[in-house]
């Protein structure tokens, strides 16, 4: 199918807003961050890939949500063994969902165990309360939904099928910490498409008029090897997340400029936080090339547009 040639998601001319040699250690890559406004400010968790190949999350602030200033200091983390066992390789895709006056994060955890979902929060982004790991192996891209449904607290998460490929599902929780009532929401596509390998859910659910939108990334194969991550949008039933309405059939975005194509890894466009403005802009933010940190922005009302539409 020929798309019309709009773009209905803008890159910010000044992209990239943050590279490795903006932190203050000396760092190989900023990968995906996760964005909130807080007290009138925009406040991002950005991972952060020191030279040694270890992981930190630092907090960058901003006025304007384009120019940030990275803290000296990560912030952070629990030490103890029990924390460490299922962490030791990496942490990473920080998410962050203003849910009852908290900021909850939740991001990847990665051992020899496998991947899991991990959670912690804050009021204010100085002080963190460790909360612990919410998934078995293998699950990731886990995010929370900004407000309980039917009663419960909810979280959309990636388990992982085998040859690397993965759907996106839904799951509920009366405490945050005791998770089921499992369903599967929306498939990675047929062989071919540009969401053929697998799909995982961005930045928290943004609650409209017309569902839950949902911000996602979706990966093809090119020349057998080499994955290219794209951005698509799909709107969820408001009462029963596991009810897709409307998911576009073409990417939103995918990588194009060299901030994307070159870097760590090539061709990523990989989100995991946005902002709503009070005007309708969406400001999307996304890492690029798992090296830099970029965004974009759209209208609210053309994404969702897109679901039906594109
Ligand atoms: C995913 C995650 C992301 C990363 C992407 C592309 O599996 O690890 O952090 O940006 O791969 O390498």
């Amino acid at each position: 199918m020929l798309y019309p040639n709009v773009e209905i998601v803008q890159r910010y001319p000044g992209n990239p807003i943050l590279t490795p040699s903006d932190m203050p250690v000396a760092a190989s890559g900023i990968y995906n961050s996760g964005v909130v406004r807080h007290n009138g400010r925009y406040v991002m968790l950005c991972r952060v890939e020191s030279i040694d190949i270890s992981n930190y999350f630092f907090v960058a602030t901003s006025d304007d949500g384009y120019h940030f200033t990275v803290s000296p200091q990560p912030i952070p983390l629990p030490q103890d063994e029990a924390y460490r066992k299922y962490t030791d390789e990496m942490i990473y895709d920080p998410r962050i969902t203003p849910l009852e006056g908290r900021y909850y994060i939740t991001f990847a955890a990665h051992s020899s165990y496998g991947v899991r979902i991990a959670l912690m929060s804050t009021q204010d982004f100085e002080t963190f309360e460790w909360m612990g790991f919410i998934s078995e192996p293998d699950n990731r891209n886990g995010v929370l939904f900004p407000e309980k449904i039917e009663g419960l607290y909810a979280r959309l998460d990636r388990p992982l099928l085998q040859n690397d490929q993965g759907d996106i599902w839904v799951s509920y929780s009366p405490d945050l910490i005791f998770w089921g009532r499992s369903e599967c929401v929306a498939t990675h596509g047929k062989h071919g498409t540009w969401h053929w390998q697998k799909i995982g859910a961005g930045a928290a659910p943004i609650k409209t008029d017309q569902g839950w939108l949902v911000i996602f990334h979706a990966v093809h194969i090119l020349a057998r090897y080499h994955y290219v991550y794209h951005l698509g949008a799909m709107l969820l039933d408001p009462e029963n997340p596991a009810r897709v309405i409307a998911r576009a059939n073409a990417p939103i975005l995918s990588p194009r400029e060299p901030y994307e194509r070159v870097g760590l890894t090539s061709n990523v466009a990989f989100t995991s936080g946005a902002v709503v403005e009070d005007d309708g802009e969406v400001k999307i933010y996304y890492g690029g090339a798992d090296t830099v940190q970029c965004v974009a922005t759209a209208r609210l009302e053309d994404l969702i547009r897109a679901c039906f539409e594109r």
